[in-house]
């Protein structure tokens, strides 16, 4: 498996400097959140560095990679956007040796959400959303969200996605939209 430092350097490697600089803050607000929500920030780390390390594959390679792969086959029939997060995955395990699960899934599931997320999937997911560079209408509503209910950050959070689709008149990935809804039901 690589080490902190090996994986900061082959992945910063893979991306444009301000795609860097963004892994950088997920890190950064990944390791807050896993301390403040009791998550391992070791691992909340390492899951961030290698959230977005297929950003900038060939759409064509990643298709490959998924009709090839144990990934999700519906994928392909919603946005070109979410397909890094699972496609991530598969990277962090084949070309950087990660064999937790937890890391894993908080890469594959990065993007879309899912029902049931785990402590360390949220983590991950809400850190995108707020890391210190991103700058989108309520950012600042979700970050301070996110200082009292990782579910309420999350909630807020996919509700912008979502309403940004929606202006856009694009389609949902279900998964997101049921992910909410789990977040929503977990807090009644
Ligand atoms: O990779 P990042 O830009 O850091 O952030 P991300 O992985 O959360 O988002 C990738 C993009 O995917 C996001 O700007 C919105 C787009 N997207 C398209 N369809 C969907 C979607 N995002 C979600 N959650 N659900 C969708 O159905
Ligand atoms: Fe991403
Ligand atoms: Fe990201
Ligand atoms: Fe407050």
């Amino acid at each position: 498996e690589f080490s902190r430092e090996e994986l900061i350097k082959s992945v910063s490697q893979q991306m444009p400097a301000m795609r860097w600089k963004h892994t950088q803050g997920v890190m950064e607000s990944a390791v807050q959140l896993a301390k403040r929500y009791g998550a391992d920030p070791v691992k909340a780390e390492r899951a961030a560095i290698l959230h977005d390390v297929a950003k900038y594959w060939p759409v064509k390679q990643m298709e490959s990679v998924i009709r090839e792969n144990d990934l999700s086959k519906d994928l392909l029939f919603y946005d070109k956007a979410l397909w890094h997060a699972e496609v991530g995955a598969f990277v962090a395990k084949r070309d950087y040796g990660v064999e937790d699960a937890e890391v894993l899934d908080a890469i594959k599931y990065h993007t879309s959400g899912r029902i049931g997320m785990t402590l360390m999937d949220k983590v991950v997911c809400l850190a995108d959303y707020i890391e210190p560079g991103r700058d989108f209408p309520g950012v600042n509503n979700i970050r301070e969200l996110a200082n009292h209910s990782l579910e309420e950050g999350l909630i807020a959070g996919l509700d912008s996605t979502i309403s940004l689709l929606v202006s856009r008149r694009q389609i949902i990935y279900p998964l997101t939209v049921l992910a909410r809804n789990d977040l929503i039901k977990q807090l009644e």
